[in-house]
């Protein structure tokens, strides 16, 4: 049957008559029948199981078609029948099953992972509400639910089901399943498991609801609300929840692959992303004792099958919990954990490395650590840090089980979906081997200098900028100039990713503009980030971005020359469509913070340069690309760390002596600001700002403005910027997730 046939015949309706809704249900029909006929290419005895509290898979109608490889098919065929694939796409609502960096990589290494075709499936939640939308309401941040389960989705219920129990209760889980289509491969699953009993209508006043009611919530909103005690217990039921699950699974289909069960590690390896799924090392050691293992055994097969992937140094991210909660929540597996830290702690004297402390409270990666294969960063700073200074007590223990994974990003959701324009200058210009074969895209350098390339290369970013303007200005009626220099800051908002920092800078230049500054070329700034509900300093962040945007884009004096843009409901599809549109990437994180980053990557592939710190895999991104090729300012993190060994960074000193970081930090209780925003708030972070500044942004912000200066006045060469952004494509080949996977399998997992 012809693709038209198909799609006639499921629509009963010839296509031009049908609805984009009609149309798109078709495809999703479609995709599914197609991608469950292909198998994955390597027959290995080993699968690996990727287990995550976060998955943000994104739409998944266009990759699943490029994947497939019949993208261009379906795209012709609709078009000839006066349809449009973008605008079908509009329809699918988005899955945000995850905060930001940590779960994108999860989705990209599933991607990678079909595609190279190892067998690999990954292990969630079924989030009903996933991370909440953001709206803004009078300059303020509003949380509301973000529903994407319709009748017909991405999901498939199957048969499978677990018993899951808790302390107080017994649940049953049901797993649904996601085709993850590998490029040009075979088929393998994200498993999400929930409970027939979720219940959205106990959802009240924006995303607030019964905490206490774990069978209907407990599937309902991803992390919910950590800031109390009760929130706290959920995630604590949703963790178990999920690796109660994924350990059943990983168990029974081990067994009938041929597992005796003493072999466990030769049939799986189980990545533990970040800590919250921890709670699978007892809860294996569970099983296997409770099928008659010993538990010296268990604990040994355990250890051989389970690797654990940091993700942040920050200290209020390493998950602890007091035992007082595991012994209410999971008091099945407390002896176990109990056991594991009578062991460590008759090995080893030092307190440090304990995983139960004097205070009783858990500490989650210690578990992972000791009972684990592996411990890897995800970038060579970032690992570098946990072997000398975050976990140096344990990599002395263990010097063998550390190395380095830096993150990766798939290609083709970050290439070939978000930017066809550029796909298609690339494979005129170097052929399509770069679609395989990532390094590849090095043979862009011969493009150097090459003014015709260069002129087909600034325009598909004028066009991919015209594209996002008039996106921009139907979806939130914001207007922007795509003659401007498109500046962008999109990350979840964090003190120590420094918002704050970039906002001071557009303070600067507004008061300059005021003053009569002459600027060369308009520039737009642009931020997307959504804070934690409970982070007030982040909230406040948010709200002073707001306000500048109302203050100076109604200022007709300076508007012209500077506008603000604070995208609404920040996520992966809007994340596609700002990322082939800007020209400047703003990596500004304090050095040491940023464990890597992967939206770093996604900019440079798609020729925008960096300004950054030498913080994550800005470092790689430097050492590759070389120092014409990328700004960098500010401190190094080995100063850094310094400052906060002694103790001796005082922002106060910075505010007082600097008489511009003063007016710019005066500025936000300023009346111009104070007539558009809340005193509370702004008065809040400023206060915040003197006296303490954490992120130390008054001590980088100095060489950040000298260097945000330099770039846009490199912009103007628009030559020499070319070759910067060819350089910056051709070096991205390193950071293709396909690379990143290759090596897990090749040292961690050996699938
Ligand atoms: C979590 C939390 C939760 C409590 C409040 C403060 C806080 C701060 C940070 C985090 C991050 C948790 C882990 C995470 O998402 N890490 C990100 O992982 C990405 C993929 O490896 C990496 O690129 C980012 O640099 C890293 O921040």
């Amino acid at each position: 049957m012809t693709l038209n046939e198909i799609l006639t015949s499921k629509l009963n309706k010839e296509i031009k008559e049908a609805s984009d809704t009609e149309i798109y249900f078709a495809l999703l029909d479609y995709v599914k029948e197609l991608s469950a006929t292909k198998k994955s290419t390597k027959e290995s005895k080993k699968k690996i199981y990727y287990v995550s509290a976060e998955f943000l898979i994104g739409k998944l109608l266009s990759n699943n078609l490029i994947n497939l490889g019949i993208y261009d098919e379906v795209n012709k065929l609709l078009s000839d029948n006066g349809k449009s694939l973008a605008q079908i796409e509009e329809i699918e609502p988005e899955p945000s099953l995850g905060n930001g960096g940590l779960g994108r990589l999860a989705a990209c290494f599933l991607d990678s992972m079909a595609s190279l075709g190892l067998k690999g499936d990954g292990v969630g939640i079924n989030y009903h509400l996933g991370l909440f939308k953001q709206e803004f309401e009078n300059n303020l941040q509003k949380e509301t639910p973000n529903p994407w389960i319709e009748d017909k989705s991405w999901l498939n219920k199957t048969d499978v089901s677990y018993p899951v129990e808790f302390g107080n209760l017994k649940l049953n889980a049901r797993m649904y399943d996601i085709d993850v289509t590998g490029y040009e491969n075979g088929t393998n699953k994200l498993h999400l498991f929930d409970v027939d009993s979720s219940d959205e209508s106990i959802v009240k006043d924006g995303i607030s609801f019964d905490k206490t009611d774990i069978a209907k919530n407990i599937t309902l909103f991803l992390y919910p609300d950590d800031s109390d005690e009760l929130g706290r217990q959920l995630r604590i039921y949703q963790e178990y929840f999920m690796v109660s699950c994924g350990a059943q699974l990983i168990i029974d289909e081990c067994v009938n692959r041929g597992s005796d069960l003493h072999d466990l590690y030769e049939y799986a390896a189980v990545q533990i992303n970040d800590t919250h799924p921890t709670m699978i090392i007892p809860e294996l050691i569970r099983l296997l004792t409770f099928k008659g293992i010993s538990m010296d055994e268990a604990i040994e097969i355990t250890s051989k099958t389970c690797a654990y992937t940091n993700h942040t140094i920050l200290a209020e991210a390493l998950e602890k919990w007091p035992m007082e909660y595991l012994e209410k929540v999971v008091p099945s597996i407390v002896p176990i954990i109990k056991e594991l830290d009578k062991r460590i702690k008759a090995k080893y004297k030092d307190e440090k490395v304990a995983i139960i402390d004097s205070n009783n409270t858990v500490h989650m990666a210690h578990i992972d650590i000791h009972y684990g294969y592996s411990v890897n960063g995800v970038a060579s700073l970032h690992t570098e840090i946990l072997k000398n200074s975050e976990l140096n007590h344990f990599y002395k223990l263990y010097p063998e089980k550390f190395n380095n994974k830096t993150n990766g990003i798939t290609f083709r959701r970050w290439l070939l979906h978000c930017n066809p324009a550029l796909a298609a200058l690339l494979d005129e210009s170097i052929s399509t081997g770069y679609r395989k074969d990532a390094n590849e895209l090095e043979k862009l350098l011969k493009y150097i200098d090459d003014d015709a390339f260069i002129e087909k290369l600034l325009n598909v970013k004028r066009e991919n900028k015209v594209e996002l303007c008039n996106y921009l200005k139907e979806t939130q009626g914001i207007v922007i100039d795509p003659d401007s220099i498109f500046d962008t800051q999109i990350k979840r908002l964090h003190e120590y990713k420094r918002q704050q920092m970039n906002a001071l800078y557009v303070i600067r230049k507004y008061l300059e503009i005021k003053a009569g500054a002459k600027v060369d070329r308009p520039i737009t700034i642009i931020f997307g980030a959504k804070a934690a509900p409970a982070y007030v300093i982040a909230k406040d962040i948010i709200h002073l971005i707001l306000c500048l945007q109302e203050l100076i884009n109604n200022d007709p004096q300076v508007s012209p020359y500077l506008k603000v843009v604070m995208v609404e409901n920040y996520n992966v599809t809007m994340a596609g469509k700002l990322i082939p549109a800007t020209d400047i990437s703003e990596q500004i994180s304090l050095a040491s913070k940023e464990a890597s980053g992967t939206g770093n990557m996604k900019f440079m592939l798609n020729g925008a340069v960096t300004l950054g710190t030498e913080d994550g895999a800005n470092v790689e991104i430097h050492e590759l690309v070389g120092d014409d090729n990328i700004f960098i300012f500010g401190e190094e993190s080995e100063t850094v760390i310094k400052h906060y060994e002694n103790a001796d960074y005082v922002s106060k000193k910075f505010y007082e002596e600097d008489e511009t970081i003063k007016k710019c930090v005066d500025f936000i209780t300023s009346k111009e600001l104070l007539k558009i925003g809340k005193k509370e708030n702004l008065e809040r972070l400023q206060k915040e700002l003197i006296n303490k500044d954490w992120f130390m942004t008054l001590l980088d912000f100095e060489s950040y403005c000298a260097k945000k200066e330099e770039i846009y006045k490199a912009y103007e060469d628009r030559k020499s910027f070319a070759n910067k952004m060819i350089v910056n494509i051709a070096k991205a080949g390193y950071f293709s997730s396909d690379r990143t996977i290759a090596e897990y399998n090749k040292d961690i997992w050996r699938a």
